[in-house]
């Protein structure tokens, strides 16, 4: 990890900055344009990405962090599939003096000099944001209630899937304690297939359900399958509120199936390019660097959907 001086790392003949990035896996369309866009970032900037596919497992994470410090990479990236059980890689690369920066994902750690930074979303603020989205979803169905509310959880132990899920709640406890009601909540670990097979679980054994409540877009697009085989039509006899905002998920919203998305960009890489040249340049970055986003309701999705960019 020796710095080459010239801090810029492309062009002039130095040596190019080299970036080992181990992404959580393939499993859903906000994956697939969160990898496209480091990959075009890192080229973009003129750095040397080094990229490997964890397949959603944490020990296919550690072995290509473990392999970036064996390759001496100037800098580490990841987004953790979970958020407990780093410290041991993370304290390797701290003594081989290889900074490392968190995206998309937080850990926990009691070692605040493990990673610099991590550059992501609020989730705990979606999660939030979800409810506020299912308020303004119910008063235009007109669903008075009781409502009774199926959770798609993302991958266990996953940040995202523990903060959506509390910053729901939160809402739900402070403010619709009486007439919300989660009967039914499981992870769909983020996959479509996931979401279909928890969804027809869910609808065999709580009939009455009206709400789904699912944490990414692919989990809803696989319980839409599972709703319509069960005869029943999703945004209209099950009220379906979900985070991304992929290209699938606002046809869906268009199609009036999906009845509202909180937008969770996945359009990380060029920022995360900066924020690794900072990082290997020395300079002082902030410990959280957030994404902005907005909220899409079904109208909305119609206007939106002909410039989505993924
Ligand atoms: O919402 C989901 C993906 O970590 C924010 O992971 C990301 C989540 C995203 O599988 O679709």
């Amino acid at each position: 990890a020796k710095k080459d001086g010239s801090g810029s790392g492309s062009g002039g003949g130095s040596k190019a900055l080299s970036l080992g990035f181990s992404q959580v896996g393939a499993e859903s369309g906000w994956r697939a344009a969160n990898t496209t866009s480091v990959k075009s970032a890192a080229k973009e900037a003129g750095i040397n990405l080094k990229f490997s596919d964890a397949q959603q497992k944490q020990e296919n994470q550690i072995s290509a962090i473990r392999g970036y410090i064996a390759q001496k990479v100037d800098v580490i990236a990841f987004s953790p599939v979970v958020v407990t059980g780093w410290d041991a890689v993370l304290k390797e690369a701290k003594a081989a003096k290889i900074p490392v920066v968190l995206t998309d994902r937080s850990v926990e750690t009691s070692d605040s000099s493990l990673y610099v930074t991590l550059v992501g979303s609020d989730f705990t603020d979606e999660g939030r944001r979800a409810a506020r989205m299912l308020e303004k979803v119910l008063a235009k169905a007109g669903l008075k209630g009781p409502v009774k509310i199926a959770q798609l959880e993302g991958t266990t132990g996953a940040a995202p899937a523990i903060e959506r899920g509390k910053g729901f709640k939160e809402i739900m406890d402070a403010e619709h304690k009486s007439d919300w009601k989660i009967v039914v909540s499981q992870s769909g670990d983020f996959t479509r297939a996931g979401g279909k097979q928890v969804m027809a679980a869910f609808l065999q054994s709580h009939s009455d359900i009206n709400v789904l409540f699912a944490h990414n877009d692919d989990m809803a697009i696989g319980a839409i399958q599972s709703i319509e085989a069960a005869g029943k039509k999703p945004g209209k006899d099950i009220l379906i509120v979900s985070v991304d905002g992929v290209h699938d998920g606002f046809v869906a919203m268009s199609q009036g199936k999906i009845n509202g998305i909180v937008e969770c960009n996945p359009l990380l890489g060029p920022q995360l390019m900066e924020v690794v040249k900072k990082v290997h340049d020395g300079q002082k970055v902030e410990r959280w660097i957030k994404t902005k986003e907005s909220d899409y309701t079904q109208d909305q999705a119609k206007a939106a959907l002909p410039t989505r960019k993924y």
